[in-house]
């Protein structure tokens, strides 16, 4: 397509070594050409393609030097966005590249909004809209694994499954067409029979896309998990074990913590956004009625509750409201306090969270953490989804289309069940598709569109 010219700075403000400038479009080499000399007085189209020239950057309506640059053009297709790109590598720092960035727009480019370099990469059918999405999750990928994700999806995981299963579908289309045009009994069995097994085919699939979601949903947004237990028993002492850092206020009286803690922590590459509570206790402190609000608030939208009880002290009417609290809940008991004489029977606790993983800790010894995070590991790993070798859907609109693609099948395979006409069945065969060419950017909007890269950083 034939876009005009944008630039933005691509490197993140602030004192750095270099800054990178980025212009793209028909008239990139002549922006760049009009504003930058080398140390031989030749002007960038004069120098090679692909190479780092080093020379300045000035402005050519009073030859003023701006910065002491290296530059470099390279000319469509073989570009992030398949147009001319030049980009100009200045001195870090945000008088420089704003400097050099001015320049730029005063010679002929404008500035890019968010997104609109991979916008273009895309519209020029360089990379699909799976695969943009995946650009900006490896940006913000906060893990190892999110990031190998993201990255697999960028090399086409998620497209690739999609193109295989519009592929069947659409020779279901051309089937039921040519049944349509040519009505013979026999061949309408036969018909039914091969549309019902390809419906089902693409509809496992796509359940086993489905399967993924809630792993992909933690590698992207963390696994909120839940410090709850009443007060006292070693909560924010935890928090600060698994931190490796004094982060929250640890005394022995109990009603320390009054607000929640949030942070961010990597557990062998799953990622915790863990929250530490008020202890739980019938209270008529203000402050700290509130903070017991709020954990309950907490505790209703976790992944995952961490509950801690004192084995040195019996079981309290505040504890078995805690366990009421967790029972349907994901959840892992941590009895800690081992070092001290226990008055609690483990057994007890069974009885009450049959299904729950118990662990010993003393925190205060540091014992029982490798323990709590192995659990982790093995509750995480141990799901039906291996993050390896497995296509990992991350993405919220992906899941949506998903969804709406499942039924589409679904009712699909109900009206052939039901010997219904064929052209009731290809309209849902044919939602089908347009679903699953959301994912990929085939059939989408241009509304959907501009709304998925207006989430984007400025300058990618
Ligand atoms: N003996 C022993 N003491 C511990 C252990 N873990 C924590 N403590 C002590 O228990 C007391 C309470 O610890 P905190 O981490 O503040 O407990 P909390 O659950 O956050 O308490 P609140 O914020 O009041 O709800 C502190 O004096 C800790 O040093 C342990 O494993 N063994
Ligand atoms: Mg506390």
């Amino acid at each position: 397509m034939d876009f005009d010219t944008i630039a933005a700075i691509s490197t993140a403000p602030g004192e750095a070594g270099i800054g990178i400038i980025r212009i793209s479009g028909k008239n990139a080499i002549d922006v760049g050409d009009k504003i930058f000399k080398n140390k031989k007085q030749f002007s960038l189209k004069e120098c090679e393609e692909r190479k780092l020239n080093y020379g300045y950057v000035f402005n050519p309506k009073d030859g003023k030097k701006i910065d002491e640059v290296l530059m470099v053009y390279i000319k469509a297709p073989y570009t992030y966005t398949k147009e001319d790109i030049v980009e100009v590598n200045c001195h870090g720092g945000i008088i420089p590249v704003r400097r050099v960035l001015e320049v730029v727009l005063e010679n002929g480019a404008r500035l890019a909004e968010r997104g609109e370099f991979t916008k273009r990469a895309f519209l020029n059918g360089r990379i699909d809209l799976s695969q943009a999405e995946a650009v900006m999750d490896l940006i913000s990928a906060k893990t190892d694994t999110s990031f190998d994700v993201s990255l697999n999806q960028l090399e086409g995981s998620i497209s690739n499954e999609v193109k295989k299963l519009r592929n069947v579908l659409l020779g279901m289309l051309a089937h039921v067409e040519a049944s349509i045009d040519f009505p013979e009994d026999d061949v309408e069995d036969l018909t039914y029979n091969s549309l019902q097994e390809q419906g089902n085919f693409v509809l496992g699939k796509i359940g086993k896309l489905l399967d993924t979601v809630y792993t992909g949903k933690i590698l992207r947004e963390g696994l909120r998990t839940v410090i709850l237990g009443k007060p006292n028993v070693g909560k924010s002492s935890l928090l600060n074990a698994i931190l490796r850092e004094n982060r929250a206020i640890v005394t022995d009286i109990p009603g320390t913590t009054r607000d929640i803690i949030e942070e961010y922590v990597n557990i062998k590459g799953i990622p915790l956004k863990i929250v530490d509570t008020a202890g739980i206790r019938e209270t008529e402190d203000i402050v700290e009625k509130l903070g017991v609000d709020r954990a309950k608030e907490f505790l209703n939208q976790a992944d995952l509750v961490i509950a801690v009880f004192d084995t040195s002290e019996e079981l309290s009417k505040e504890d078995y409201d805690i366990i009421n609290l967790i029972k349907d809940k994901k959840a892992i008991v941590l009895l800690n306090k081992s070092d001290l004489p226990s008055r609690i029977d483990e057994e007890d606790i069974k009885k009450h969270l049959p299904d729950k993983r118990i662990i010993n800790t003393s925190i205060s010894k540091n014992e029982g953490i490798d323990k709590l995070e192995e659990i982790l590991e093995d509750m995480f790993l141990s799901s039906e989804v291996k993050i390896s070798d497995n296509t990992i859907v991350t993405n919220v609109r992906h899941r949506d289309q998903l969804l709406k693609a499942k039924d589409n099948i679904e009712d699909a395979l109900q009206s052939l069940d039901l010997s219904m006409p064929l052209d009731c069945i290809e309209v849902d065969i044919k939602n089908c598709w347009e679903n699953l060419g959301e994912i990929t950017g085939d059939t989408v909007g241009e509304d959907i569109i501009d709304k998925i890269f207006s989430e984007f950083c400025i300058g990618k």
